[in-house]
């Protein structure tokens, strides 16, 4: 068994009061500005800005440090054409036949479709994979450990990221999207956890009039 290791805390910064207040205002008000768009621009983005943002997801903290995430960014037009192609198939089944009543109601607010023209048109779409267990030599396996979890918290760094650049998100769960780990070449091991498409919102983008709860009706101080 490995034995732990211990290392100074190096780059932990503790604030003034004053100054932490002032970094939970802006740190909020900058996030609740942050929509999500499902109208994107074609306009390149800078693929270093999304390796740095895709770094800072990675240090999400994980289950025994798994790390059970992988990340595909897809900005090859055919691939990105096809993936439009498996989505929209599968979205359309999900319309009109899988998708309860109920399920539709809840949607309506957001007016969303079938069609997925952002799949081929934001720049990039990040392919996010959840790795249920790793392989060891001759086919052993080994358990990754709170892996939805893991990769819930590592995907909500990423979108903050992207959005601390300037970059819009739209996070895409086509159901069941199987497909992604064929046209991926991804192993039996990742199942995609979510689609996340990403680029600057196109031009005049308009966005549903919905709004976030506010702090008493999802926290409360005991
Ligand atoms: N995956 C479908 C439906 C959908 C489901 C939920 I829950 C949403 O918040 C939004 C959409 C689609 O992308 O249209």
């Amino acid at each position: 068994m490995a034995k732990a290791r211990f290392i100074p805390l190096s780059g932990y910064t503790r604030y003034s009061e004053e100054d932490m207040l002032e970094r939970a205002r802006s740190f909020y008000s900058r996030l609740a500005a942050r929509r999500t768009v499902r109208d994107f621009s074609d306009e390149p983005v800078p693929r270093e800005v999304i390796e740095y943002c895709l770094r800072a997801a990675g240090t999400a903290p994980s289950g025994a440090n798994r790390q059970p995430w992988y990340f595909v960014v897809v900005s090859n037009p055919e691939l990105k054409k096809k993936i439009r192609q498996e989505a929209e198939k599968e979205e359309r089944l999900f319309y009109q036949q899988r998708a309860p009543k109920e399920w539709l109601e809840a949607l309506s607010v957001l007016g969303t479709t079938p069609e997925k023209p952002f799949l081929e048109k934001a720049p990039y779409l990040i392919a996010i994979f959840a790795r249920k267990y790793e392989k060891g030599p001759e086919g052993s396996k080994h358990k990754n450990y709170y892996v939805m979890e893991s990769v819930g918290i590592a995907t909500g760094m990423l979108i903050t990221a992207l959005h601390w650049c300037g970059l819009a998100t739209l996070t895409h769960t086509p159901s069941p999207m199987n497909f992604l780990n064929r046209l991926l070449g991804r192993p039996e091991n990742e199942k995609p956890f979510l689609l996340l498409v990403t680029g600057y919102p196109a031009p005049n983008t308009r966005v549903p009039d919905i709004r976030k709860k506010g702090l008493e009706n999802i926290a409360e101080f005991r």
